[in-house]
């Protein structure tokens, strides 16, 4: 496994962290934004709304109370907002509405690089900060972006566990999540380069989508196990995609015989990595993803950064960042998860 026990160490540490930091805190502020002071703009504004890709998701729900711990502790105003599916054109009412209400900062895991870029443009203009996290938009519709690990490690992971758990050879396809999703599809393109340029001998025979939703993704997977019987691993980069896709499997003739791997949170992965459908997946911290959006939204607001490239923030915990290129701030390593380590998280 590439990633050390330390590292092992320091994330469970801050599973436990945050647990404690959360314990308590029953309001998850998911009522829909209510009242946020009007002061789109404001330099002491603390209202921040975050709108994720869909609401009901466990990922996103990880990230919101990471989120709303900063917010909490910044002594601000915290808000969770979103549509029931994942697509650009039900984000927008939220986007328009945050503006309205004139919110300090707005937190976005877009749905699509290009099309909520009118309704950001909007809010930036009413002095709202615009901070994406987990997947980008274009980088003139933001302020900041907040990644979760870089592209190519992200896709190098999940190729590296492909790779090692079919004997690097033999046919794969990938179940992802919407077809115009910026994180989903960047990390795509990497993965097809690095099978590519360093695994000759697997073949990506196809790519469908799940589109984020449990019953699609469970569906598109059976269809793919149908339509390609050589089919020997399949990658799912999404923490709905892989619990889906894991859940055919673990009931079908195909457990076992068909690797699964991607990104998957522990807590939806932990009975198919016990049953034996799946040895091992990635991910992040998503709860330290929030965090860390959040305390960069409120250095926004303060004016203490402006996204250039070199500025210095605190994240409370997590300590010191810098913005790099692109406006854009890097949580840390994505991280393995299996069988010997996965009791030791609880998101
Ligand atoms: C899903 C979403 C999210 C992605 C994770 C890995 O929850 O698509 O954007 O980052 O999977």
């Amino acid at each position: 496994m590439k990633f050390a026990r330390k590292r092992v160490a320091a994330v469970a540490a801050a599973v436990v962290v945050a647990t404690l930091a959360l314990a308590g805190c029953a309001d998850t502020g998911s009522s829909g934004g209510g009242s946020t002071g009007g002061e789109g703009g404001g330099s002491d504004n603390l209202a921040i709304t975050f709108l994720p890709k869909s609401l009901g998701n466990p990922y996103f729900d990880t990230s919101s109370k990471g989120g709303k711990a900063a917010v909490d502790e910044l002594g601000g105003t915290f808000a969770e907002v979103g549509p029931a599916e994942s697509t650009p054109d039900a984000q927008v009412s939220y986007i328009n509405t945050a503006t309205q209400q004139g919110v300090g900062a707005l937190v976005v895991s877009a749905n699509d690089p290009k099309a909520i870029c009118d309704a950001l443009d909007e809010a930036r203009d009413a002095g709202v900060k615009v901070v994406t996290f987990d997947s980008d938009t274009n980088p003139e519709c933001r302020d900041l972006f907040v990644n979760q690990a870089t592209a190519e490690g992200i896709a190098k992971a999940q190729v590296d566990l492909i790779a090692e758990q079919i004997g690097d050879a033999g046919e794969i396809a990938i179940v992802s999540a919407t077809a115009n999703a910026t994180n989903q599809n960047a990390w795509i393109d990497i993965m097809k380069e690095l099978l590519a340029s360093e695994h000759p001998n697997i073949q990506l025979v196809d790519v469908v989508y799940g589109d984020d939703d449990e019953q699609v993704s469970f569906d598109k997977t059976a269809a793919l196990l149908q339509s390609h019987p050589n089919l020997k691993g399949i990658i799912s980069p999404t923490t709905i995609g892989i619990s889906a896709a894991a859940r055919y499997l673990s009931t079908s003739d195909y457990k076992g015989k068909v690797a699964l791997t991607g990104l998957g949170t522990p807590n939806q992965m932990r009975e198919y990595v016990e049953d034996g459908t799946v040895t091992a997946f990635a991910l992040w911290n998503p709860e330290d993803l929030g965090y860390l959006a959040a305390y960069a939204s409120a250095a926004l607001i303060s004016g203490e950064i402006t996204g250039e490239e070199g500025d210095t923030f605190e994240a409370g915990k997590l300590g010191e960042f810098t913005v790099g290129e692109d406006a854009t701030v890097l949580l840390g390593d994505p991280f393995v998860f299996d069988k010997e380590n996965i009791g030791e998280f609880d998101f």
